[in-house]
């Protein structure tokens, strides 16, 4: 294993009360949570893009990250030195998973068949990696976004042939990844969308899309692969508008074109607050359809409207996803993906292990924050009495099917004005604030 970071230790948890930056105040892997380990509740992921491959650069000027181990060329053996990198790092941190696009991990050659061999070079020694170190691949993803040739869209590209070539992309990634044992494999339409509607058939985008996706769900049981898929709404950016663009949006469209039964959704809080939603809104929507899979764990700026993928260490933030997933049951083949990356002046090494921890500690807060509430019942027994008038009488009656206009008209005859409850927001405002 290589030492990348050799003056950086093993992170420990070490308490609250410690002053040591380079330790856990709050994440204590092992500790049980509401009947289950930490590391269970999070299955964080490392996103290889941000950690091992973005530069920082941004529109006004060029990276300013150190990666000493890096010789910036796209050569194999540079590629396999990072994801020894990357592995050292996950090591130090503790962190179980990683994600990447095919393109983070292998650099692209002059042809496909060239990707192919560089990409299946570079996965040996992930899959080396992997066995050595116990660490797995939460989902792989390809990279249909950064070519040239797809600056008009892949899936939903005007020309057939670019579609063909995305497809084929697909094709490999959901191998590579079907065969380091990913748990899922995601779909985010960074492209897939339009700049200008003067020059877009809309409708037929959308069914070129659709048809992109079933191909995939063949090709998924052509390979056995077990894993779900996801789709990661996001609204704009790259493009003026995204076809998954929320979480409502894309459920829509699933639904649609008959492919609900095979994806899930993988939610990302800066792009819940692009789409003018918050990110609990984004997971409700979700669980509400049974298919929230998986989380982009980041966050946005609110004074930046832009996805500026920060690291998560709003503790309400944390708190709210926390007590979603509680509500699901927590995870089964998703995890918290850190999709967030330093700013362009944390340049140094040691800045991503601030970042990772700041988030894991900041999860871990929310997790305690969240079991505590839902321990102390409160919360739950007042959203139960909210909606008691459905639990018995013609409120059970309309929840059973048993009532239609006619009944409902005859009722409110006999029965006169209702006498309504309070929302009591503010009192519950305060009540989530006592645990905070
Ligand atoms: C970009 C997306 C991207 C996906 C993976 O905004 O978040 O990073 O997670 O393609
Ligand atoms: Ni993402
Ligand atoms: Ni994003």
């Amino acid at each position: 294993m290589s030492e990348a970071f050799p003056d950086i230790p093993k992170i420990q948890f070490e308490g609250p009360k410690s002053k040591n930056a380079l330790s856990f105040k709050h994440y204590n892997a092992d500790e049980v949570v509401a009947g289950k380990k930490m590391r269970d509740h999070f299955r964080f992921g490392v996103a290889y893009w941000h950690a091992m491959r973005n530069t920082l650069s941004d529109p006004f000027g060029g990276g300013t990250s150190q990666k000493p181990w890096d010789d910036g060329t796209d050569s194999i053996a540079n590629a396999q030195k990072r994801a020894h990198v990357c592995f050292e790092f996950m090591e130090k941190l503790g962190i179980d998973y990683y994600c990447f696009h095919d393109r983070d991990v292998a650099p692209e050659g002059k042809s496909l068949s060239e990707s192919n061999q560089i990409f299946d070079a570079v996965a040996d020694t992930l899959e080396e990696l992997q066995k050595a170190t116990g660490k797995k691949l939460l989902w792989g993803t390809a990279c249909l976004f950064a070519n040239p040739r797809y600056n008009q869209g892949a899936a939903t590209s005007p020309n057939a042939n670019v579609f063909a070539y995305g497809a084929a992309q697909v094709k490999k990634a959901l191998e590579v990844t079907h065969r380091l044992g990913g748990e899922g494999y995601t779909f985010w339409g960074g492209r897939e969308g339009y700049s200008t509607l003067w020059n877009t058939d809309l409708k037929r985008e959308m069914d070129h899309l659709a048809a992109f996706l079933h191909m995939a769900v063949d090709h998924k049981k052509k390979i056995g692969f077990k894993g779900p898929f996801y789709i990661e709404p996001k609204p704009r950016e790259p493009s003026t508008h995204q076809y998954d663009s929320d979480s409502a949006a894309c459920l829509n469209f699933l639904r649609q074109y008959d492919l609900l039964e095979h994806f899930k959704l993988n939610i990302e809080t800066n792009h819940a607050t692009l789409a003018g939603h918050s990110m609990r809104h984004e997971l409700e929507v979700a669980l509400a359809a049974g298919a929230l899979g998986s989380i982009d764990a980041n966050t946005g700026d609110e004074l930046i409207g832009w996805d500026t993928d920060q690291f998560p260490t709003n503790i309400y933030l944390t708190t709210n996803i926390m007590l979603v997933l509680l509500k699901m049951g927590g995870f089964t083949t998703g995890g918290l993906n850190f999709d967030a990356k330093v700013r362009r002046e944390s340049f140094e090494p040691v800045d991503l292990f601030h970042a990772h921890i700041g988030g894991m500690d900041a999860f871990a807060r929310g997790l305690k924050i969240a079991a505590s509430i839902v321990e102390d019942g409160r919360l739950e027994a007042l959203l139960k009495q909210r909606y008691s008038t459905f639990d018995s009488g013609i409120g059970a009656q309309i929840e059973k099917g048993e009532v239609g206009f006619a009944e409902l008209e005859a009722y409110t005859l006999k029965n006169g004005e209702p006498v309504i409850g309070s929302g009591r927001q503010e009192m519950l405002e305060n009540l989530i604030n006592e645990f905070i």
